[in-house]
């Protein structure tokens, strides 16, 4: 472990107690910290999520950081999406990793020789790799305006709007694999929770062995302790299946055949919703038609709950769709759909009835941060990246599905609690499920964003 990566140990009562203060010091304090750290982020025209484990440009990242600039750097949070959507290729996808040609080859593993993107059809003149991550940048778009509503906001988000419109339609026309209005991932990196129990069914039918990892040099055990971090296997299998995507061309056409990772993820299928509601007021803003937005949004709350929605769990899955049926890890991915404003009572309140379960522990004075997964589930691994920890941005989608389906109190514990980790420990990319001590990188961008959000709520 590097220098100053350590996990900062601090006792969770402590520091939620710190929070429940609230007096005006802790807030200018930790609004300073969030403002430090994304400054000392910042890379000429974006920010990068971790100097040490993450130093090129990341695609939800960017959408994340976006929300909190607009509450202190306004042009920054537009110069930020503009950066990222310079590298959309020309089908409408988003690249999840816009590579910064000024650093060394070895910054970031896989780096650019692994992608080799450029060799694809219709790519940007940057180095990009080929995968996209959850469509969270148009809810980010307006967000961004709604926090600083000026007119250099409103010009930068009409110039945006059609490239968000088309990172939808690539989504849509491209990855719709099963052909049920849902979008396929076709990585676990795809999904943004890399190694979640969630894609454990569907790893395993991945063909590769831990040792190929022996040929190659991971740069994250360099930067964070081994044990908090996906294993050996899981790159390998990583690495297997971004050959087979790459060695496709990157060409989404027959997937279906043989592609070895396809899923329909609940969170990337409630982002996707999200960001068809997202355009249509975008739309009103800019002068465009809202009502096929509306339409389309209302298709994918429709499919989300026809596909992925188990009755008998009473949360949302993931389906496999090589073996077409739904995952049983119990995840917070399940929770995200309560972003849908139009998500039907019936699965909204099962969700917030999961939320407030043991499982995750939501309530409005929480004893314990919002888990990634089960915490009663006897593999739960609270050290693991996104096995158990507790992250910024999955607590921040959650919050607002509950302030969406009138849960203003859950939502103000849930809030609490985040703000609490940061007090605490400072702004981690993610947490001690139970303890609360920061894990990974200590100057996470956007936990310091996501935390500006909170404070201004
Ligand atoms: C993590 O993912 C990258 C691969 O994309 C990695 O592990 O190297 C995830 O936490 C992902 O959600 C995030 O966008 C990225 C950068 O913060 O790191």
């Amino acid at each position: 472990m590097s220098a100053g990566a350590g996990p900062t140990r601090v006792g969770v009562t402590a520091h939620l107690d710190t929070a429940r203060t609230g007096g005006p010091a802790d807030v200018v304090g930790l609004r300073r910290l969030a403002v430090d750290t994304l400054d000392a982020n910042w890379e000429h025209d974006h920010t990068v999520p971790s100097r040490t484990l993450y130093p090129h440009q990341w695609s939800w990242d960017s959408a994340f950081i976006a929300i909190g600039l607009a509450h202190v750097r306004p042009e920054r949070a537009w110069r930020e999406l503009a950066s990222l959507f310079r590298a959309q290729w020309a089908d409408g996808r988003v690249p999840h990793i816009v590579f910064n040609p000024a650093l060394r080859v070895g910054a970031y593993f896989p780096g650019p020789e692994m992608w080799r993107s450029t060799n694809a059809q219709g790519t940007p003149g940057v180095d990009t790799s080929g995968l996209v991550q959850p469509p969270v940048h148009a809810l980010a778009a307006l967000l961004a305006y709604q926090r600083a509503p000026d007119p250099a906001g409103l010009a930068a988000l009409r110039q945006l709007y059609p490239a968000l419109v088309a990172q939808q339609r690539y989504l849509a026309d491209r990855r719709d694999v099963a052909g049920d209005g849902l979008v396929c991932i076709v990585h676990p990196w795809e999904s943004g929770l890399d190694n979640s129990p969630a894609w454990d069914e569907p790893m395993a039918a991945v063909g590769a062995e831990a040792a190929v990892m022996r040929a190659y040099r991971r740069h994250d055990t360099a930067h964070a302790d081994a044990a908090h971090r996906p294993t050996d296997l899981d790159y390998a299998r990583y690495l297997a299946i971004v050959a087979a995507y790459r060695d496709h061309g990157y060409a989404d056409r027959g997937l279906a055949d043989g592609h070895p990772f396809l899923v329909e993820c609940p969170l990337f299928n409630a982002a996707f919703g999200a960001a068809e509601h997202a355009l249509a007021e975008i739309a009103a803003l800019v002068g465009d038609d809202p009502g096929p937005h509306r339409a389309r949004a209302t298709r994918v709350t429709e499919a989300l709950v026809r596909r992925l929605y188990d009755p008998d769990t009473g949360t949302f899955q993931p389906r496999d769709l090589r073996t077409d049926r739904l995952v049983s890890a119990r995840t917070v991915l399940g929770l995200t759909p309560l972003i849908l404003p139009d998500l039907p009572t019936r699965q909204a309140d099962a969700l917030v009835v999961e939320a407030r379960s043991a499982r995750f522990g939501v309530a409005r004075h929480m004893e314990r941060p919002l888990p990634t997964y089960d915490r009663t589930a006897p593999d739960v691994e609270p050290l693991r990246y996104w096995r158990g920890p507790s992250w910024l941005n999955t607590g921040w989608l959650v919050r607002r599905g509950l302030l969406a389906h009138g849960h203003p109190d859950l939502a103000a514990g849930l809030r609490r609690s985040m703000i609490g980790l940061v007090a605490g420990a400072g702004c981690h990319e993610y947490f001690h499920p139970d303890t609360g001590v920061g894990l990974g990188s200590p100057a996470f961008s956007w936990t310091a964003a996501l935390l500006l959000d909170l404070l201004a709520d």
